[in-house]
């Protein structure tokens, strides 16, 4: 009879527990608000235009007519387009001839927010599988076309429904002509055209009221943790944004974990231009480089592109700057 009891009081229990576990982890990707607007597609061709040119390498003709195409897009949607011309002493001491390109929606109003994203692209396929590929330059599809593929998508839609608050949209140059693995030098040898910016901004005491940095932000089903920097520098921004991605029903592309350090543009952008700025940047622990498979290597490219992801990054960053009053 005791035996009975238990099983009676133990059956509902296991039913209750089961049940409610289902619906915690059902709710970590339910829509709970209605996602801005954002075209996946759209990103998509604007991370083929770029990666069509060819590999966009400093000192490169590929990287002067992408250049060019950046700022004549930037000045259809934007109120202002500036172009930093600035050479950049690489870790060979080759001169650089960089330009950083920099959108902006309403310029003369206080309250800002700055998003970025690097659009050069790797000189060397250094952690290529094939020996023979790694003098070769990247296409760089996810590591540099990406962020800037969302943001130039973004930059068309504010145009059409303008933001509250004051947008500005970077495009650094010479991120990516860092030296070769296995080769340390003293030095910032990475991120070159954030360094520049951060000492010599388009506006003299240009200020933010925080910054997002996209760095890889293409690959099917990519996770974002939050990356060291960012949460050392501006959790809150990090709060916000994953918070967003939550709302929005994106739990499984934004993750909730803490991960390694990356010295990416935003350090510099904390560092010397004292602006709180976070990275987006998909980061994987499996691979033994931190980053996906295809990094740094000649198959980042086109091929390795979902626009799905770029749609999930793309609708955060509306849902953040609609939410900055
Ligand atoms: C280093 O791996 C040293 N820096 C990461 C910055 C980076 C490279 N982002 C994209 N490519
Ligand atoms: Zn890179």
């Amino acid at each position: 009879m005791k035996k009975y009891y238990l099983v009676l009081i133990l059956v509902p229990w296991l039913f209750f527990a089961c049940g409610h576990k289902e619906k915690t982890s059902q709710e970590t990707t339910q829509n709970t608000i209605s996602a801005p607007a954002f075209n996946g597609d759209s990103a998509f061709a604007f991370v083929k235009v770029q990666t069509d040119f060819g590999p966009r390498t400093p000192n490169s003709e590929a990287h002067d007519q992408c250049a060019d195409y950046l700022a004549n897009k930037l000045k259809t949607y934007c109120d202002t387009v500036y172009v930093q011309h600035f050479t950049a002493t690489a870790y060979d001491g080759k001169a650089l001839k960089s330009q950083n390109i920099i959108g902006s929606f309403s310029p003369d109003k206080k309250d800002r927010i700055l998003l970025a994203s690097h659009w050069d692209s790797r000189p060397m396929a250094d952690h290529d599988a094939i020996e023979a590929n790694r003098t070769k330059p990247i296409d760089g599809a996810d590591d540099g076309a990406s962020g800037v593929g969302v943001l130039l998508e973004l930059a068309r839609q504010l145009q059409q429904e303008r933001p509250e608050i004051g947008v500005d949209i970077i495009f650094f140059d010479a991120e990516d002509y860092g030296t070769p693995s296995g080769v340390d030098l003293p030095g910032d040898w990475w991120c070159l055209g954030s360094q520049y910016w951060a000492q010599n901004p388009h506006i003299e005491g240009y200020d933010a009221r925080f910054g997002i940095l996209l760095d890889m932000v293409g690959a099917p089903n990519a996770k974002f943790y939050h990356e060291y920097f960012s949460s050392y520098f501006a959790q809150d921004v990090v709060s916000k944004v994953w918070g967003s991605a939550y709302q929005l029903g994106y739990g499984n592309y934004f993750i909730n974990q803490q991960a390694n350090p990356i010295t990416d543009d935003h350090y510099y952008v904390n560092k010397l231009g004292h602006i709180k700025m976070i990275d987006i940047i998909h980061q994987d622990h499996t691979t033994g480089t931190g980053f996906r498979s295809v990094w740094h290597t000649t198959n980042d490219n086109i091929n390795n592109i979902d626009a799905t992801t770029l749609g999930v990054v793309g609708s955060v960053l509306r849902l953040v700057i609609q939410n900055e009053k």
